[in-house]
């Protein structure tokens, strides 16, 4: 039975009718066929962590919580305080919930198997990354949680072989983000639209204010880090080009926006329309993001929203991850815009319209 919204007074004092997230779950649970009260309270934990997580960014520079831990984590990267704490916070929630099997987070080298008992009657694996464009956190600038829900196919036990347990992108039966910005929004997908809900500091409650989101498919803005311009392929710098020129016919004109906190380009680029991409370069020859706690999710959310994700080549859900930490060239927006990247990237540039 769908649960009611409930009334909520705005600062001007009119009273709106807003669903919370915990109603629109357990509303949702009708229209979705992997629902079940594990999965509802599954999604429950991750929101409850949000808060948490949400409640040490917010007082970042009051707590101790700036700065770096002193260990490098698994990729290489200088781990921050904030990094940890976030990890711990998803991996104590879902713990106590006892709802997953399996937990991968970018902040842990190896995936872990939770308690034997929700081994055996939950199938739901979850992937992390706990706090995204973390660089960001000691000047204030916003940041992210992703993370990426499965069911483990019949058969398959946490604790095989990483090639059995990680599934294509496709195999996903839930992902979403959490963008702390000038408000906090938690926004998900159970493969039936895409919904945002703003966290209500005054009541703790995050709020459905962004029903059934889609992407414009006018693209307002691109998003790249061009400090890499050198190391692009020609292809990709004469896509550039091709991005940057107006156009006198349809009056386009993309404008250029780089936070460095994935989360929150994609974020803007959902809303507003437009294209994400860290492709292959010197630094990074495989790309930068990973695949399973970020361009999985993310493309899985876009794809909902009517947008495209793609390596350059391959559909991002179409692949078949290798190991946990697996990092992935990545074009995400727009269908449009991520068609003639990939267009331009496979020299089918004159498919594309507008290009002289
Ligand atoms: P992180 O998960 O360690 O924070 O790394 C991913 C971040 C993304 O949020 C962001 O888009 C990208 O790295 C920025 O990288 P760069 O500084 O190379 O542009
Ligand atoms: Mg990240």
């Amino acid at each position: 039975m769908s649960r009611a919204p409930f009334e909520h007074e705005s600062p001007s004092g009119d009273l709106k009718s807003v669903l919370t997230l915990e109603q629109f779950i357990i509303n949702q649970r009708e229209h979705f066929p992997h629902a079940t009260g594990a999965f509802s309270r599954l999604l429950r934990d991750v929101s409850v962590a949000a808060k948490i997580i949400n409640h040490n960014i917010r007082r970042a520079g009051i707590l101790d919580v700036l700065g770096e831990t002193g260990e490098v984590n698994v990729q290489d990267e200088r781990q921050k305080k904030l990094d940890e704490i976030a990890d711990q916070e998803l991996v104590r929630a879902l713990r106590r919930g006892g709802e997953c099997c399996l937990i991968g987070s970018e902040e842990q080298p190896e995936t872990i198997p939770m308690s034997p008992d929700a081994q055996a009657q939950e199938r739901y694996a979850v992937f992390f990354d706990p706090l995204d464009g973390s660089t960001n956190t000691d000047v204030n600038a916003s940041v992210g949680t992703i993370f990426s829900v499965y069911t483990l196919p019949e058969g398959v036990r946490p604790d095989d072989a990483l090639e059995v347990v990680l599934r294509p992108g496709a195999e996903q039966v839930a992902a979403g983000y959490v963008a702390y910005g000038s408000s906090t929004m938690f926004v998900f997908s159970t493969g039936n639209g895409v919904n945002g809900f703003t966290l209500d500091p005054g009541i703790g409650e995050f709020l459905l204010t962004h029903p059934d989101i889609q992407i414009p498919d006018q693209p307002a803005r691109y998003s790249i880090n061009e400090a890499d311009i050198d190391d692009f392929s020609p292809e990709l710098r004469d896509f550039l080009r091709w991005l940057k020129r107006k156009d006198p016919d349809t009056g386009r004109r993309i404008r250029s926006r780089y936070i460095g906190s994935f989360v929150s380009d994609f974020h803007r680029n959902l809303l507003t329309g437009g294209l994400y991409m860290y492709p292959a370069t010197a630094d990074h020859p495989e790309g930068k993001l990973r695949l399973m706690y970020e361009a999985n999710p993310m493309a899985f959310l876009v794809e909902q929203a009517g947008g495209n994700a793609t390596d350059g080549r391959r559909r991002i859900l179409d692949i078949n991850p290798e190991h946990l930490h697996q990092r992935t060239p990545l074009f995400i927006g727009s269908a449009a815009l991520v068609e003639a990247a990939d267009a331009f990237l496979q020299g089918r540039k004159t498919e594309v319209t507008g290009v002289q």
